[in-house]
């Protein structure tokens, strides 16, 4: 850390002109805004993961979370999904989304890549840039280079129009160039070297008046800021002196694939992170993701990437608060802002105690002497009880950072969670009654794929990205084979592949479906004598968004071969066969998707259960009230939704997650994507998210594409709510109880000062509880919104046992604010200075 030392080197990147203009500026230990010495504590929001209607409270959210800046990428391939055919309407307006950051009064980092990674479809590159003859992507090669600078500049342009660079007076204080290249550089060799030159160049020449960063580039040119993207950052050194540590991304949490189960990352580990990086020099952190949002339309990266991109964020998919990571990391946020000044003007001093596994960090301001310390455990397993002689006794549970105010008072540690957590449970809303949906359904044309008919034909298997443009997640594969004996004749299709799902016909019926990336397809089937079609139906879920050549990976067919294998011994290679064509599904053309569309032969009756290659069609009322929409979809297969002609993504909830693995979850240790996992054995995605802004109060119109069988009678739209509420707060903490929405805390289930034990929904009362242990929260909390309880033995009668180790958990229940009556009766108790004493099934006692 003596780097910190260094002569500070200021590079200035005023525009010069505006009175409203800030200027960015950097050195080794602060951003420098306008002149003040800043941390930047920033989440990653993507604007069209969410609607236009939700970014107004997603960034108030993140700001009432301690945050001051928003970060997004901006998604090339939903920007111009035609070569200059540009769309920035509804929620790709990012415009607009940086507009709203800065009227919340928050920073803006813009990454324009326009690599985005991001588990988005080809990782927001448009495939007609990969249709260009002779281009090759992310390295020295002009025809990318101009397009890459061409849509640049467009962005750019377009945020010095709307004035939203700080040197404009604007938002945006930093701008990214590329993304995570390092991460994949040596086989570009040398060609790739000079490429990262030229980003950095180009980036620079335009000139924005704010820093360019790149990320996870070690060799990132002296024009721009080398940054780092991880589960942890602490480590990370940029590649040269004077320049800040930044960590772009880090991942709050973890993506989820169809199949697979749900990660999750604790609000313990990622404030262990966190206050890693600070500890160690850090001065701005993105957490990435902090609202993860939905992969609307065909946008979800691939292969296999679920349509929720919930990402396990402090802002659930929803928008609602996932409690308690984001209060929890709101404390650690409040921490280090009271450490700001001392921690970007200060000296540092690293001392190591107990065997190099305790760390104590101080900072002390250079001007004013002042002190701020982090104190951390980095041992997996064991707890300490550390002294500083004058400046205090701590205790330090293991896999935690204390922070140190005046480095004799701790106000956070990371593994002390003080904070509620609210369980979100999706129900039918109890309001509303109960609605049986009447579908009408309509099959798939498809006379002409099962005789082999198609649009163009070639005798070679064709990739299908570059056949299809991705217009479609389909593409028909057909071919004749005759069979020149007498009789019918028993044979093995073979088919290499490379993804994602594949359909096989012969004559028409179905020999069997096969999912995955990259794998043999094999199944039985009869040739008829004479002429037999062959029939094979490829579905992507979501092109490859990540690797080097990433962009080549073949999808579909893609050269096979095709075979058939014949008594076992005998090969025929059918891959430079005369191939017929077909891109997409006749509903696609016809927009069955769009209720307003004539076509399509809908009709009633149930003779459609489990039919494969069907559109379905219903009217729905939507829930009353406020509460966020999903859509349940249990029972079907695998396809594609709609609400009122919006696209709510691709559903596959038949596809279940491994039964195994799931389990207790230690948020000590380092943090890995297969830790933590919950979801075994259920559907990997059963719920999808409907935005209030895709309903209107009448007519409304589901439309379900279904690709490979199911049955829509359970399907239902439900609100997502609060089921419980847990409060867990140690002595000398303030337990903070809030219900979301407009509801309020109505029913205390469990409180219990003392040793109790459990966690939210199955407390225990412990050997010691004090006795107005419930009395003292339903006099502050209950009726109410909010409310706030200093966690002492004074509070709840509980003098002569009031050991440091004490907490206080509790369990309450919200409900609608309004109509319910019991609410009502606990207040006018209050207001007569009555206790009230409930008769709780669940409470352990009430005397007060
Ligand atoms: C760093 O801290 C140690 C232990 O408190 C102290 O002995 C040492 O003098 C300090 N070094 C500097 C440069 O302040
Ligand atoms: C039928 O005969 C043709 C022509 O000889 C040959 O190309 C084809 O592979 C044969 N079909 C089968 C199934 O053996
Ligand atoms: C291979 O084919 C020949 C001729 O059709 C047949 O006699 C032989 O049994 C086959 N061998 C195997 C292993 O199936
Ligand atoms: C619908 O739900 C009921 C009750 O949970 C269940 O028994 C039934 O199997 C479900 N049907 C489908 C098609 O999922
Ligand atoms: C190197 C790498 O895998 N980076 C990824 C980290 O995770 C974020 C979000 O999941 C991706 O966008 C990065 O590309």
């Amino acid at each position: 850390m003596g780097s910190l030392l260094g002569i500070l080197l200021i590079v200035s990147f005023a525009l010069h002109g505006s009175c409203l203009a800030a200027t960015v500026e950097y050195d080794a230990s602060a951003l420098i805004i306008n002149g003040q010495r800043k941390i930047i504590l920033s989440g990653a929001i993507h604007y069209p993961r969410s609607t236009v209607e939700m970014w107004p409270d997603l960034i108030q959210k993140s700001k009432d979370g301690g945050l001051d800046t928003i970060e997004t990428y901006i998604f090339w391939n939903a920007h111009e999904p035609r070569r200059r055919e540009y769309n920035f309407k509804g929620n790709l307006d990012f415009i607009k989304f940086f507009q709203y950051v800065q009227q919340a009064g928050l920073y803006g980092i813009l990454r324009i890549g326009p690599y985005a990674c991001a588990e988005w479809n080809y990782g927001g590159f448009p495939v007609w840039l990969y249709n260009i003859p002779g281009v090759e992507f992310r390295t020295d090669n002009q025809i990318y280079k101009d397009e890459m600078q061409t849509f640049t500049t467009k962005i750019v342009d377009m945020v010095k129009a709307a004035k939203l660079f700080a040197s404009q007076g604007g938002p945006i204080i930093l701008a990214q160039i590329e993304n995570e290249y390092g991460n994949i550089m040596g086989p570009y060799g040398a060609r790739g070297k000079a490429y990262v030159e030229w980003c950095a160049q180009m980036a620079v020449a335009q000139n924005i008046g704010v820093p360019w960063i790149m990320c996870q580039q070690n060799n990132a040119p002296s024009s721009v800021i080398n940054t780092c993207n991880g589960f942890y950052c602490d480590q990370f050194k940029p590649n040269r002196p004077n320049v800040p540590k930044m960590w772009t991304e880090n991942w709050s949490g973890w993506f989820k694939k169809w199949g697979q189960k749900d990660p999750h990352r604790t609000a313990e580990d990622l404030a262990y992170a966190v206050s890693r990086f600070f500890q160690n020099g850090g001065i701005l952190q993105n957490y990435y993701m902090y609202h993860g949002g939905t992969n609307f339309g065909r946008t979800s990266g691939g292969p296999l990437i679920t349509t929720s991109y919930e990402y396990d964020a402090p802002l659930d998919e929803y928008g609602n608060l996932n409690q308690p990571k984001w209060g929890h990391i709101k404390n650690l946020h409040a921490a280090l802002r009271l450490g700001e000044k001392i921690l970007t003007s200060s000296s540092v001093n690293t001392t190591k105690l107990l065997d190099g596994s305790v760390e104590l960090t101080t900072y002390t301001g250079k001007q004013t002497g002042e002190r701020f310390c982090f104190l951390a455990n980095t041992k997996t397993s064991e707890d300490v009880e550390i002294d500083l002689h004058q400046d205090g006794k701590y205790f330090l549970p293991a896999w935690s950072v204390s922070i140190l105010q005046g480095c004799n008072k701790e106000i956070f540690n990371s593994a002390k969670v003080n904070v509620q957590t609210t369980v979100m449970v999706k129900q039918q809303n109890e309001a509303d009654k109960p609605q049986q949906l009447s579908w009408a359904w309509a099959p798939e044309p498809m006379k002409d794929t099962m005789k082999g008919k198609g649009r163009f034909t070639a005798s070679q298997l064709l990739e299908q990205k570059a056949t299809t443009n991705d217009e479609s997640d389909y593409l028909w594969y057909m071919t004749r084979v005759d069979n020149n004996d007498t009789t019918a004749k028993k044979v093995t299709l073979s088919v290499k592949y490379s993804g994602q799902m594949l359909h096989g016909l012969v004559n028409g019926k179905p020999i069997g479906s096969q999912w995955g990336y990259v794998f043999t397809y094999e199944k039985p089937a009869l040739l008829k004598p004479g002429s037999n079609i062959i029939t094979l139906l490829s579905a992507t879920v979501g092109l490859q968004n990540y690797g080097e050549f990433f962009e080549k990976g073949p999808e579909g067919i893609a050269g096979g071969p095709v075979k058939l294998l014949i008594d076992g011994n005998t090969t025929i290679d059918l891959s430079s066969n005369q191939w017929s064509y077909k891109v997409g599904l006749t509903g696609e053309a016809k927009r069955l998707y769009d209720p307003t569309s004539k076509h399509g032969k809908w009709s009633t009756g149930t003779r459609h259960v489990g039919r494969p290659m069907t559109w379905y069609k219903t009217t729905f009322q939507p829930p009353s009230g406020t509460d966020p929409v999903a859509l349940d979809l249990q029972g079907m297969g695998k396809g594609h939704a709609w609400v009122n002609g919006n696209s709510l993504g691709r559903f596959w909830p038949s596809l279940t997650a491994d039964p195994n693995g799931c389990g207790p979850c230690d948020y000590r240790g380092a943090y890995k994507e297969n830790k933590c996992l919950t979801n075994c054995g259920n559907p990997t995605q059963r719920w999808y998210h409907v935005p209030r802004s895709f309903l209107k109060s009448q007519d409304n119109t589901l439309i379900l594409f279904e690709e490979v069988g199911g049955n829509p009678s359970n399907v239902s739209f439900q609100v997502v709510k609060p089921d419980i509420i847990c409060g867990n707060a140690f002595k000398g903490a303030t337990l903070e109880l809030s219900c979301p929405g407009e509801r309020v805390i109505s029913d205390i289930q469990f409180a219990s000062y003392g040793n109790p034990s459990g966690s939210c929904g199955s407390f225990e009362k412990g050997s010691f509880e004090a006795t107005h242990s419930i009395s003292a929260v339903e006099k502050a909390c209950s009726g109410k919104q909010s409310c706030a309880l200093i966690v002492s033995g004074e509070t709840f009668g509980a003098k002569n046992f009031d050991v440091d180790t004490n907490r206080l958990a509790v369990q309450a229940l919200c409900a609608a604010a309004t109509g319910d009556d019991d609410d009502d009766d606990d207040e006018e108790a209050e207001k007569e200075g009555q206790p009230m004493c409930m008769d709780h099934s669940q409470s352990v006692g009430c005397q007060p």
